[in-house]
């Protein structure tokens, strides 16, 4: 339970450092928590401005005609050496900007209250149960406050109850998007309008429920001698996940029917539906550092951890932190709604950074990255179903930028995105090369993908759903590679690594990502059947990608050149500088092969070791504390990953210290929910590691987590875990399946073959 004693800041600073968030995928609420005004910012997933429009009758996801003419041109000059002709062209090999748009805040509803004192304020989010508190007592009277958000019944309630029946309170939508209409309709209050940029119609609906008197007042509803008010809020717009519209049914007989059977259901029952529906997903894991639940508030914790960071409290925080970023998934993305953007769900802005969009260079990876692991595989079906989306104006990308075109003869001849996308179909470069240009995204989001059948082995949606994409995704590839005679490679050209120049041909990062869908595919395309001829040919350029080389200073290259700017064996640092590339970078692309794909391990010491150097090399000093959050988390799982728990754990104190806010969001800067979701995930590979063949436990294992146990961790090969340790070893453990006979498990420097279901006590 996250903890408070004051209300939150109603600020920009308040909204990102202190508000509860709530939410059920398509919706979500942040709690301020204020005593006299209290306001609940809220969401809808769909509201974005920007993709089709009147305004924009050309609208073509951003895709300008004839880019491919200036792939050809650049690719000739890369390949001649001619980077001054690269440089002036770079800047042409984009997508358009105008259209592009971003997620917006929905508004707020605003409660008004006139206490004249007030005690015992306590403000709280139940993260076990997924419901927020605000309490206080005022004139001897106890006020109670609850909100939570429901998957089940698609309403956010909330329930403010009074000891006596003095309640009294004003009610209305505030600070709703320009040329809002709000119309008071018997005990509800509507909103209603469509967004300017790009005439997308949006409806919302509060109704109240109370033993008071409710009257209205304008655009406001008040209150009067109630001992309770429930409160019901649904809001959704007519966008639909359908290209090249994006448009389907008007949202107001969907909300008002929402809302009425809110009403007729009641606030027990949906309460009821809500907390079994949370419960049966977020009660599958529990990661137990022996904490206790700590006396002091929050954001004392978080402040003292920076000070000290052992003890009981700051195991806690570590624990908690742990679930928030489960928590977080859970409320931000559901089967049927879109998946979670880079705020999850949360926006209080009409210019988000980044637009609040779907970053494919690291960010929508990462927000998935702990779905499988913390046993939470239902949280990532948006996520797929998002990028399955894409195919159709993907293959718009394809033919536009690549040449590669579908059509009746070839109808899945290929789909790709780059950097960003929307809700719209957008899945053509950023309007910059230098971070836009990124064909390899789309090849990154495959592996996200793949491993929900890794994890979960439903050979149904792999068959149905991810092998087909993934397919077209690696058909794509078989075309857009090119031989570069001088490597003797099939590359990826230009390639940029994400956000850390030089623009060069066949990168690792490139190179890796589509070795990696080319592996996954021909691994899923075994358990698919029938697809010899296309195993083969994939193999075959398989076999020339080589993305992987150690440079002359033992490190993982980056980029084919390296060895060109490399003197004495050392990292030439004013060499590197030469050609754009920064130290202690917050992306960490060309060791990708080490995670989240499995091509460094063990079993290749050459490349183990190099990944180490390079690693080391991004920065472990005082510096690289500025880096983001995410860039945090992202280091976590990679020394997870080397097997190193000491480095790990260094990190997982960089990011608690430098980058978690008081409510335990993220902060990039600004809020980013992939750096609670990158967290989790590297937790849990310190914990367990699977690579489908075996388990191994507690590979990177810290010394201040030396006693500890957790439950239903996953591991791939439709697994979970339960394990206890003590003094750094394993003393018990079950692997569970309801699939498998047994299990390998590398346990305490040991491997051996256990019955799954069953303890075994070491
Ligand atoms: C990537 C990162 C940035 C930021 C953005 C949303 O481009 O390099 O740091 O997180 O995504």
């Amino acid at each position: 339970i996250l903890n408070y004693s004051t209300p939150a800041d109603y600020s920009n600073k308040g909204w990102q450092d202190s508000v509860l968030p709530i939410g059920n995928g398509y919706m979500g609420m942040c709690v301020f928590g204020g005593i006299n005004k209290e306001v609940l910012q809220f969401n809808e997933k769909t509201l974005w401005q920007g993709g089709p429009s009147p305004q924009r009758p050309n609208y073509n996801g951003g895709n300008i005609e004839g880019s491919y003419e200036v792939l050809k041109a650049i690719q000739t000059a890369l390949d001649a050496g001619e980077m001054d002709k690269v440089g002036k062209l770079r800047n042409k090999l984009v997508g358009e900007m105008d259209g592009y748009g971003n997620y917006l805040n929905f508004g707020e509803v605003r409660l008004d209250f006139d206490f004249k004192s007030v005690a015992d304020y306590g403000r709280s989010l139940d993260v076990n149960n997924a419901i927020a508190y605000v309490r206080h007592q005022s004139s001897k009277v106890n006020f109670c406050r609850q909100y939570f958000a429901s998957y089940p019944d698609r309403v956010i309630v909330a329930k403010i109850e009074a000891s006596k029946k003095c309640l009294a309170f004003e009610v209305t939508f505030d600070n709703m998007q320009a040329g809002c209409d709000i119309v008071v309709e018997g005990d509800s209050i509507v909103a209603r309008g469509a967004v300017g940029d790009n005439g997308l119609n949006y409806y919302a609906k509060l109704a109240l429920v109370s033993d008071g008197n409710i009257t209205a007042s304008g655009k406001k509803l008040k209150v009067k001698d109630a001992s309770y008010c429930e409160l019901f809020l649904c809001a959704a717009t007519d966008y639909a996940s359908v290209f090249p519209t994006y448009r389907g049914a008007q949202p107001q007989p969907i909300v008002d029917k929402i809302v009425k059977n809110a009403i007729e259901k009641g606030f027990e029952k949906i309460k009821q539906d809500h907390t079994q529906d949370y419960k049966s997903l977020f009660d599958r894991v529990n990661f137990d550092l022996g904490a206790s639940v700590p006396t002091v508030t929050t954001d004392k914790l978080i402040r003292d951890y920076k000070k000290k960071q052992n003890g009981n409290n700051a195991r806690y925080y570590e624990e908690i932190l742990y679930q928030y970023g489960r928590y977080l998934i859970i409320a931000s993305s559901r089967k049927g709604a879109l998946p979670a953007n880079l705020q999850g769900v949360w926006n209080n802005s009409n210019n988000p950074a980044w637009g609040c969009d779907y970053h494919l260079n690291v960010n929508l990876q990462m927000c998935y990255w702990h779905a499988y692991v913390a046993n939470l595989a239902e949280t990532a079906e948006p996520m797929i179903e998002y990028m399955n989306s894409l195919r159709e104006p993907g293959r718009v990308t394809a033919k536009i930028y690549h040449n590669i075109a579908s059509n009746a003869d070839t109808p899945n001849n290929g789909w790709v995105c780059h950097t960003q996308c929307t809700p719209f179909g957008w899945t053509c470069p950023g309007w910059e090369f230098d971070w836009g240009w990124s064909p390899a995204a789309s090849s990154w989001m495959m592996q996200n993908c793949f491993d929900y059948y890794a994890f979960t082995e439903d050979e149904k949606m792999l068959k149905n759903v991810i092998y087909p994409m993934m397919k077209e995704n690696a058909e794509f590839w078989l075309q857009n590679l090119i031989y570069e005679k001088s490597q003797d490679r099939w590359v990826s050209s230009p390639s940029y690594s994400p956000e850390h120049g030089p623009i060069s041909v066949g990168n690792t990062y490139e190179q890796e990502m589509v070795f990696m869908l080319f592996d996954d595919t021909i691994k899923a395309a075994k358990v698919v059947g029938g697809q010899e001829e296309f195993i083969a040919r994939l193999k075959e350029k398989m076999d020339k990608l080589a993305p992987l080389d150690v440079g002359k200073w033992g490190q993982i290259k980056e980029w084919y050149e390296e060895d060109e700017w490399t003197k004495d064996c050392k990292r030439n640092k004013v060499a590197y500088a030469a050609k754009g590339c920064q130290l202690h970078h917050r992306h960490a692309s060309h060791l990708i092969a080490l995670y989240p794909a499995r091509h460094i391990t063990q079993d290749t010491p050459e490349l183990f070791e190099a990944a180490k150097v390079s690693l080391v090399d991004r920065g472990l000093s005082g510096k690289f504390m500025n880096i983001s959050g995410w860039g945090k988390a992202n280091k976590i799982n990679m020394w997870a990953r080397l097997k190193e728990g000491e480095q790990a754990y260094k990190l997982v104190g960089a990011l608690l210290k430098g980058n978690i806010a008081n409510n335990l969001w993220d902060l990039h800067p600004p809020f980013q929910m992939d750096g609670n979701c990158g967290y989790t995930s590297g937790v849990s590979e310190m914990l367990a590691y699977s690579d489908g063949n075996c388990i191994q436990l507690l590979p990177a294992l810290p010394k201040v987590w030396n006693n500890g146990e957790v439950e239903g961790i996953c591991a791939r090969g439709n697994c979970s875990v339960n394990m206890t340790w003590k003094d750094g070893k394993v003393v018990q453990f079950t692997v569970f399946s309801n699939s498998k006979k047994s299990a390998l498990v590398k346990v305490n420097g040991i491997e051996m073959r256990v019955a799954v279901n069953e303890l075994v006590v070491l």
